[in-house]
C-alpha cells in the first residue's frame, strides 16, 4: 500500500492506494480554515500588511499533518502496511529555516507534536504563497540583471514571475536582512514536508524546483548565476535538486512510534501539485493534454524537450516521471461563464444547450474566444494532442467539452476526480519503489469516465481554422 499526501492551499489530504489491485483504500482530509481556526486563515491563507502579500503558516501545515494521520488511524487505516509515501504541495511557497532545523528533525520526540518542536526552527514565521503578488520590483531586478526576461525564460522555463520563489526570496532578503542572515535553509512547501517525514534534510525535486525561477532546465541543477543574482548567500541555503522519483530515506521514527508506520517505509521526494496532477490525471507521457476547467482554467501537458513560451505566458516545470511539462494558467475561466450565465438570467442546462449549438449567441462567442485563445497560447508547446483530458466543475458541461474538441480537433475525455494531486503523489510513491510501472498504474487508476469520449465535429473544423 502507498500513501499520497497533498498539502494544498485550503486543505491537507491523504489517500492510500493498493497499487496491485488498483483501488483507493482510505481517504482523509483536514481543512485549514474549519479544522484549525486558531490560525485565523480564510481558505488557508492570510493577507499581509503590504499590498499583494499573501501568506500561509508552515506550523499550520505540520499541525494538519499530525491531525491528518490521527484521522487516518481513527478511520481504521493500518499505516504499518504502507510501503512508501510521497506528497504534493502547493507550488512556489517558500519556507525559511534556521540552523536548528536539521538537529530538531533528527531528534523529533513522539510524545510531543510536530508544531511545538518545529516552531523554534523557523527564521521567518510565515510562508509567502502562490497567490502573493508583491514582488513586481524584484521580478524586474532579477530579469534585468540576467539580461532580460527572454534569457531568464530560456534558462528557467519562465519569465520572472511574481508568485515564483526566486522573486519572493529576493524580497525577503531585502526587507528582512537580519532574518535572512539567520536563514540556513530555504525549502519549498513540498520539500519542507518531505524533510519532516524523513526526519532529515531532503532535496527539492525537478517538478517543483522548476517553479522557482532558479533551476536551469537543461542541466536540472541550480543556475549559479541566477541564484547569485537573486539573493546574497542563497547558494548555501538551497538543498540540492534531484529527480522526483528519488527515495529520500526511511520514515522518521517519530511517525513509527506515533502512528505505527513500518520503520522501513520509504519517503520519496515530494513534488508540486501541478506535476503531481499530471501523473494523477494519467497524462505523464507526451501525447495527452489536460485542461482543468475550474474558477481559473489551467492547461498542462508532458513534453520531451524543454521548449519555452516566447511570449512568456506559459511555464515549464519538470515532469515527475522524467522530461518536462508545460503549464498555462488562464484566470477567470469558469468565473466568466458564471458571470455571463447570471447576466443572461438562464439555468446551466440552458447555457449548455446554447453551447452545443453553432448558432451565434453571446455564449457561443465567449466559449469560442476562451478556447481559441487557449489553443493559440498553447501553440509554442508544438503538441497536437491525441486526447485531451478535461476535469474540474465546468467539464460536466457537454457543450463546453464539444467546443474544446472542435477547436483543438482532438478527442476529449472527462476524468472526474477531485484529488488528482494526492492520487498522483500515491502513484509516484508506488513508482519510486521500482515495483510498478507508470503505465500499469495509469491503467489502474486513471480511467476516463465511461462513454465520455467527445469527438470533433468535422463541419466546424474549417470555420475554427479560419478564426
Ligand atoms: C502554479 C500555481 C498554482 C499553485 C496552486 O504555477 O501557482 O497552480 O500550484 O496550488
Amino acid at each position: 500500500m502507498f500513501l499520497g499526501l497533498d498539502c494544498s492551499t485550503q486543505s491537507f489530504s491523504a489517500l492510500i492506494i493498493d497499487a496491485s489491485k488498483g483501488t483507493i483504500i482510505h481517504e482523509a482530509s483536514v481543512n485549514f480554515e474549519g479544522d484549525l481556526p486558531h490560525y485565523q486563515t480564510s481558505s488557508g491563507f492570510v493577507h499581509g500588511d503590504l499590498p499583494g502579500e499573501v501568506f500561509s503558516d508552515p506550523l499550520m501545515w505540520v499541525e494538519a499533518l499530525d491531525l491528518l494521520l490521527t484521522r487516518l488511524v481513527e478511520s481504521g487505516a493500518d499505516l504499518s502496511a504502507i510501503e512508501a509515501i510521497s506528497g504534493s504541495g502547493q507550488q512556489h511557497a517558500t519556507v525559511y529555516l534556521n540552523d536548528r532545523f536539521n538537529s530538531t528533525l533528527a531528534d523529533l520526540q513522539s510524545v510531543s507534536c510536530l508544531k511545538d518542536q518545529l516552531v523554534s526552527c523557523l527564521s521567518r514565521p510565515l510562508s509567502p504563497i502562490w497567490m502573493d503578488s508583491s514582488t513586481a520590483q524584484e521580478c524586474e531586478e532579477i530579469a534585468s540583471a540576467i539580461g532580460g526576461n527572454d534569457e531568464l525564460c530560456r534558462r528557467t522555463g519562465s519569465t520572472a514571475t511574481q508568485r515564483f520563489s526566486g522573486a519572493q526570496i529576493r524580497r525577503f532578503s531585502k526587507l528582512s536582512p537580519e532574518a535572512w542572515q539567520d536563514t540556513a535553509h530555504v525549502h519549498l512547501n513540498s520539500s519542507f514536508l518531505a524533510c519532516v517525514l524523513a526526519g532529515k534534510s531532503v532535496d527539492i525535486d525537478h517538478g517543483d524546483g522548476a517553479g522557482m525561477n532558479l533551476m536551469n532546465l537543461k542541466s536540472g541543477d541550480w543556475d549559479e548565476e541566477i541564484v547569485n543574482i537573486t539573493a546574497e548567500g542563497l547558494a548555501d541555503k538551497l538543498p540540492a535538486l534531484k529527480p522526483s522519483s528519488t527515495i529520500a530515506g526511511n520514515i522518521s521514527p517519530y511517525f513509527v512510534e506515533k502512528y505505527q508506520f513500518n520503520p522501513e517505509a520509504k519517503v520519496a521526494l515530494w513534488s508540486g501539485d501541478n506535476p503531481c496532477s499530471l501523473v494523477g490525471m494519467g497524462a505523464a507521457s507526451p501525447g495527452k493534454m489536460v485542461i482543468s476547467l475550474g474558477t481559473s482554467y489551467t492547461l498542462f501537458a508532458a513534453m520531451n524537450q524543454p521548449v519555452t513560451d516566447p511570449s512568456g505566458f506559459g511555464h515549464v516545470f519538470g515532469n515527475p516521471c522524467g522530461g518536462f511539462m508545460s503549464l498555462i494558467c488562464f484566470s477567470e475561466g469558469a468565473l466568466a461563464l458564471e458571470k455571463l450565465r447570471s447576466e443572461l438570467d438562464i439555468t446551466w442546462n440552458e447555457f449548455s444547450d446554447a453551447a452545443m449549438s453553432q448558432e451565434q449567441s453571446p455564449i457561443r462567442s465567449l466559449l469560442d474566444k476562451q478556447f481559441l485563445n487557449m489553443k493559440a497560447r498553447g501553440e509554442w508547446m508544438g503538441q497536437s494532442p491525441g486526447t485531451i483530458y478535461v476535469t474540474g466543475g465546468a467539464s460536466k458541461n457537454q457543450g463546453i467539452c464539444q467546443t474544446i474538441a472542435n477547436i483543438f480537433e482532438s478527442n476529449v475525455q472527462r476524468i472526474s476526480t477531485s484529488s488528482s494531486a494526492g492520487l498522483g503523489a500515491s502513484m509516484r510513491a508506488a513508482h519510486a519503489t521500482g515495483d510498478f510501472s507508470l503505465d500499469d498504474l495509469e491503467k489502474k487508476f486513471t480511467v476516463p469516465d465511461s462513454e465520455s469520449t467527445i469527438s470533433p465535429n468535422p463541419e466546424t473544423v474549417t470555420t475554427y481554422q479560419n478564426l
